[in-house]
């Protein structure tokens, strides 16, 4: 009697197969590697942003961390949906393009832009989402941002995104020197000037502080997904010292906060894409 050898039918093999190729597929999320660059065009300005992957951390300083403040109190914080922060502070070059005014005290193309008011930057974030959503100005081929519009970072994305999973109070370590970042001087420096975090980001300790989107406030004392502050406010939240503080102020879980209409050398701003 000869050997019957039977073959599965394609349909079944398929079939069997699909299961295991749904776990093999990757999260959209996972396609990018935190830190990774990607660079978008608009008014012939080149901005680059950096991936921060989504995930969990603890906001805030714990209560040995020298110079601490009473409003850094911890809490967790998960973040569901990675975002692309801008590798750099926005420089003057970018601002004046969209803008057509440069308001800041110290003058330099590649400088961080100052003297902006929150609801300036508000202004500003407006006019780039019309750019990116006419399309006819991003870089060809960047289809990793479809989906995505201008915002400031909320505190948390800021916090997170400065941390890049470091724990310490800056993203250095416990100290920061000089030669790391811009404080205790007399002027900004260009916004490329000091070393990166873990995520490629510049100058997020000193040089300007950024605003947040969020209005000041407590923190919560329980975990949260995804927090955006404060339903109201006076006052919105500055993140990370500027060129004219000290290093303490600049440390990762620092806070500061001013009203949304106030300007000053000391403050410019980072921008985020975000998943709308
Ligand atoms: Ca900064």
């Amino acid at each position: 009697m000869t050997k019957k050898i039977t073959f599965l039918p394609v349909w079944l093999i398929a079939l069997l197969a699909l299961p295991l190729a749904a776990e093999q597929a990757p999260p959209p999320e996972a396609e990018h590697k935190p830190g990774e660059r990607i660079t978008l065009t608009v008014n012939d300005v080149e901005y680059a942003f950096r991936w921060c992957p989504p995930g969990t951390f603890i906001m805030g300083s714990p209560d040995n961390e020298a110079n601490r403040q009473r409003d850094e109190s911890q809490y967790r914080v998960g973040l569901s949906q990675g975002f692309w922060m801008l590798e750099t502070e926005v420089t003057q070059a970018m601002w004046e393009s969209v803008m057509e005014n440069n308001p800041s005290q110290f003058k330099g193309v590649n400088l961080p832009v100052e003297r902006v008011s929150w609801n300036d930057c508000q202004e500003f974030i407006a006019k780039l989402n019309a750019e990116l959503k006419s399309g006819g100005r991003q870089s060809p081929g960047s289809t990793a941002l479809e989906g995505y519009k201008f915002s400031l970072p909320t505190e948390a994305q800021w916090e997170y995104a400065c941390r890049a999973g470091t724990t310490t109070a800056f993203h250095f370590g416990d100290t920061l020197t000089s030669q790391q970042a811009n404080f205790g001087s007399l002027q900004t420096r260009d916004v490329g000037s000091y070393p990166a975090n873990a995520w490629g980001l510049k100058n997020i300790h000193g040089n300007v502080w950024e605003w947040c989107l969020d209005f000041w406030g407590d923190y919560p004392s329980g975990a949260v997904t995804d927090p955006t502050g404060p339903d109201r406010g006076a006052r919105r939240v500055l993140r990370g010292g500027s060129w004219s503080y000290v290093a303490e102020d600049c440390r990762s879980a620092s806070r500061n906060h001013v009203f949304p209409a106030y300007r000053n050398g000391n403050i410019g701003l980072r921008l985020a894409l975000v998943f709308e």
